[in-house]
């Protein structure tokens, strides 16, 4: 497969155009507003080493976005409700110069054209934060050309094209709702529509022919079945980021009549295994690699056929920013990344996601958490004196993020409000027990699995 240059097809000439090709909660551009205004951030920022964007869901966020593209300066998305920790550190960690929409203004008024010729495929397109389970959040380097790649490996295996409208209310700083939900429509040349939050009813008023949504939204779709009955005239429903439990995919496929497409991947990888828009769609599978991918299980000398997933391709990442030894870790001797994800291949080729290597790693509401992070936030707290963060499992949000700390002199509430201003909304617990004292081993380290049910 060859792969076009990642902006061919957005600054096409004859692109198709319409006064509405992007709507984010009601707002709407065309792509050559959207252009415009790129155009003029890019003459703005050419040269820089590297920009970040507060990924606030609007069309001025992907002016941004493109803007950074087009002068071929890596993008680094900030998470618009980032506390002052998360924010410093994103923005240190990244050396982002300047904060676009706060230092450079964005405005889709302004018809700034840009001509320079196309950076290479290998050059960094995004800087994408990510938690690990210890410490605070890596920068994967994301090239051109694996956002490409994964790109047209989806729209391939979507049958995605600009006859589609889709339609997502996903945030537009992970790989989900930014590169698939916001570059995806550009490079296929589709109608997005951004639902701002992605209530069931919201997906239901919107008319779209594609969704996208973390299990987290589908499952609450199930539980508005008129929402979920709208859907029914759909082209396809795909659901990512996290497992989608078996009972919300049957409930889906009762209400709307159509099979959801499951797909895997993760920031590092981009979306490496997916369903087939015509192919078979199973509960609990995840489909085949897609085009240019290759997936092993690294022998682990136990059950048979279940093993860590190790994944090789087109789409996978440069590397962590300025972490030679993370990226050593997480890579094998001949150059296939580590998912930390267990998984099992059928005898079809069909994979199946079964856990995580780490506990440590938790998957709230599709968003990816370390225990690591939260646990320094709470340690942060002049009251708290120890602190251990799990993953439980959670009905709404697969696993919601629980906080055993020692502490004098503060209340549960609290923490989870310094948490949530701390780091971002989405990493705060949410819910907090009380110890007089952790569970450690004799070298004082802390022992999760003796830490006392709820
Ligand atoms: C609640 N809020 C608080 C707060 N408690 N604000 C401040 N302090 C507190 N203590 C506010 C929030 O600001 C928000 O306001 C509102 O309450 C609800 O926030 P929430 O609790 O986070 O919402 P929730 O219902 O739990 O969200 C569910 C969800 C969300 C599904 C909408 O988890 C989500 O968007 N998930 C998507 C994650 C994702 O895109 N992952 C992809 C990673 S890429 P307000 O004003 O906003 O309503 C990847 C690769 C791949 O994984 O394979 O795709
Ligand atoms: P992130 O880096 O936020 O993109 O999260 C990546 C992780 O999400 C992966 O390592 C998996 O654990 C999880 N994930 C993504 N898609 C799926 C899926 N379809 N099924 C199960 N887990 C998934």
């Amino acid at each position: 497969m060859t792969t076009a240059p990642l902006l061919s097809s957005l600054a096409a000439p004859d692109a198709a155009d319409r006064p509405d090709a992007l709507t984010f909660a009601g707002r709407s551009c065309s792509r050559e507003e959207l252009l415009g205004a790129a155009g003029a951030v890019a003459a703005r920022i050419a040269g820089a080493a590297s920009v970040a964007v507060r990924a606030e869901a609007a069309p001025e966020t992907v002016a941004a976005v493109v803007g950074g593209l087009l002068a071929g300066v890596p993008v680094v998305p900030l998470p618009p409700d980032a506390g002052p920790a998360e924010r410093e550190h994103i923005l240190r960690d990244s050396g982002a110069e300047l904060v676009l929409g706060e230092d450079v203004p964005v405005d889709l008024r302004e018809r700034g054209s840009w001509s320079a010729p196309e950076a290479d495929p290998e050059a960094t397109a995004f800087v994408l934060y990510t938690s690990g389970t210890t410490g605070a959040p890596k920068g994967a380097l994301i090239p051109r050309g694996a956002v490409a790649a994964c790109l047209d490996g989806l729209a391939e295996a979507w049958q995605w094209t600009a006859g589609d409208t889709l339609v997502h209310g996903l945030p537009l700083f992970h790989v989900h709702g930014l590169v698939l939900g916001v570059l995806g429509a550009l490079r296929t040349g589709c109608r997005l529509v951004h639902t701002g939050r992605p209530t069931p009813e919201a997906y239901a008023a919107a008319g779209g022919s594609l969704y996208f949504g973390v299990p987290t939204v589908w499952s609450r779709v199930v539980r508005e079945p008129s929402a979920a009955r709208a859907l029914a005239g759909a082209r396809l429903l795909v659901s990512g980021s996290a497992a989608l439990p078996a009972p919300v995919f049957r409930d889906l496929e009762a209400l709307t009549g159509q099979r959801p497409v499951e797909r895997y991947g993760m920031t590092e990888t981009l979306i490496t295994v997916s369903a087939r828009a015509d192919g078979e769609r199973r509960p609990g599978t995840v489909g085949l690699p897609l085009p240019g991918v290759r997936t092993r299980l690294a022998a682990t000398g136990g059950e048979d056929g279940i093993g860590e997933l190790e994944v090789s391709g087109p789409t996978l990442f440069a590397g962590y920013l300025g972490r030679p030894e993370a990226t050593a870790d997480a890579c094998t001797a001949d150059g296939w990344f580590r998912t930390g994800d267990i998984a099992a291949i059928d005898a079809d080729g069909t994979h199946r996601i079964v856990g995580r290597a780490s506990t440590d790693l938790i998957k709230s509401g599709g968003y990816r958490i370390g225990a690591g992070e939260v646990e320094n936030a709470l340690l942060d707290h002049p009251a708290v004196s120890e602190a251990a963060v799990v993953g439980v499992a959670h009905e709404d949000l697969g696993q919601e993020i629980v906080a055993y700390v020692v502490a004098d002199g503060v209340g549960e509430q609290a923490l989870i409000d310094f948490v949530a201003g701390h780091l971002s909304v989405h990493k705060r617990p949410r819910r907090i027990r009380f110890l007089d004292a952790l569970p450690r081993n004799a070298m004082g380290k802390p022992q999760k699995k003796l830490l006392p049910p709820l």
